[in-house]
């Protein structure tokens, strides 16, 4: 599932939303007396109920820690914990499975490359490219960086539907360019950014590239060999998996090539205290016991999105995105912020002289759950030049009936203002 301007043909659609929402626990419940909709998928989405199975499992039968023990429920837990590595590999299509490190989530994943990378091949002067629409984890740690080294961080912009002006980012290209790291998709504008030409383009360059694919990967395939990219972030929580648990995939020359993180159990060959050597790739990178059980999880959350009909489920995203816009753009005092031709199913909004925490609020009686606020992304508020949006994010199990019930939501708050 691409967001394309061709979409799928369909005739090929085969995706049953009323069953797929069967297999998800949470949504079948009433908040302050109303049917739960829940449109906060950008921040956390829902786990299917053989997601939650699978963690508790662990827990139930063989809780233990991994690479320790020699005894049946630790070698349990070992295979179940480095099977889900192979499932991550295979969802990204890394070429190993000693590419993907298991972290807390993107933000550690981005974290670990700046410190790691940064500290190591970055130096005075050196210039680090990001994008207007970044995450505030995809800007800080690299900011860090900068104070530590001395490099600079360039800022490619983004027009006015919130799309990054491609021919700006390569112009902050040149000799100086060490490092780019981009959002592979929006949270906050739901812009899907061409990284296939931005990875090429810094690669031209000699520069590495990390893509931050926290909102991309419950959306679309991704292919990290196809992609070209050095190192890609994500979190489990956001793509139907447990929270706590996420994704760093490098190339291993990159990893290889990289001082470690964190020190501690797991990630070391042999500890003297004259000298420390340490494991090889992924080990070295996971420093102390994991997120055994959220490792697990993630592998059941890949589980179930190779048993759906993913392309089905992009087509209806992609439906319920047009039908969204369509009646959002309706309300004469509502605003769409975030229009690019190539967006997931992100509707972030403001509506005039009402407050988008107001809007939150009083669409939370509704038994309706959106997230408002700056989404960490300051800089694009900043940008709209609003202090923060009111944003309804959508996954594959949401429906039509359910953007109804926001847009009756958002005439009752007009009507409360009035
Ligand atoms: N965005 C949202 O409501 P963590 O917290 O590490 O799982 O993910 C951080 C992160 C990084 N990049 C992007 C593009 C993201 O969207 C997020 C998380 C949530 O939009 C919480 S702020």
């Amino acid at each position: 599932m691409t967001y394309m301007p061709t979409p799928a043909k369909k005739q090929k659609m085969t995706f049953d939303v009323a069953a797929i929402r069967r297999n998800f626990p949470v949504l079948h419940q009433q908040v302050y007396g109303k049917p739960l909709v829940y449109l906060d998928n950008a921040a956390t989405s829902q786990a299917p109920r053989s997601v939650i199975e699978a963690m508790n499992k662990f827990y139930l039968e063989y809780r233990s820690n991994v690479h320790r023990g020699v005894y049946h429920l630790s070698e349990r837990a070992t295979v179940a914990y480095e099977g889900s590595r192979v499932k991550v590999q295979k969802f990204l299509n890394a070429a190993s499975d000693r590419e993907i490190i298991f972290t807390r989530g993107t933000t550690e994943g981005i974290n670990l490359v700046a410190h790691s990378y940064g500290r190591k091949f970055l130096k005075d002067g050196d210039e680090i490219v990001i994008s207007h629409m970044e995450h505030h984890s995809n800007i800080v740690p690299w900011q860090l960086i900068c104070e530590a080294t001395g490099a600079k961080l360039r800022v490619a912009p983004i027009n006015d539907k919130g799309e990054l002006i491609f021919e700006e980012y390569e112009k902050l290209l040149g000799p100086k360019t060490r490092f780019v790291s981009v959002v592979h998709v929006s949270n906050s504008l739901g812009t899907v950014n061409p990284v296939k030409k931005i990875i090429d383009r810094a690669h031209q360059a000699g520069a590495k590239v990390l893509l931050d694919g926290a909102q991309a990967v419950p959306h679309m395939p991704v292919d990290v060999q196809a992609l070209d990219c050095d190192f890609y972030a994500f979190s489990g929580h956001k793509v139907f998996g447990g929270t706590g648990i996420g994704v760093l995939y490098g190339k291993s020359e990159c990893l290889n090539a990289m001082p470690p993180y964190q020190g501690g159990g797991d990630m070391i060959r042999l500890v003297t205290f004259e000298k420390t050597t340490y494991n090889d790739l992924p080990y070295k990178f996971e420093a102390g016991t994991p997120n055994i059980a959220g490792a697990i999880g993630l592998g059941a959350a890949i589980d179930y999105l190779d048993n759906i009909d993913f392309q089905g489920a992009g087509l209806h995203e992609r439906e319920l995105l047009s039908y969204g816009e369509s009646v959002l753009s309706a309300i004469p005092s509502l605003k769409l912020i975030g229009v690019a031709d190539r967006k997931v199913g992100i509707l972030s909004f403001v509506l005039e002289n009402i407050h988008p925490h107001d809007i939150a609020t009083i669409l939370d009686r509704e038994g309706i759950a959106i997230r408002a606020g700056h989404h960490c992304t300051q800089p694009v508020m900043q940008r709209f030049n609003v202090p923060a949006t009111s944003r309804a994010s959508l996954a594959f199990y949401n429906t039509k009936e359910e953007i109804d019930a926001l847009v009756k939501g958002i005439e009752k708050v007009i009507e409360m203002f009035k």
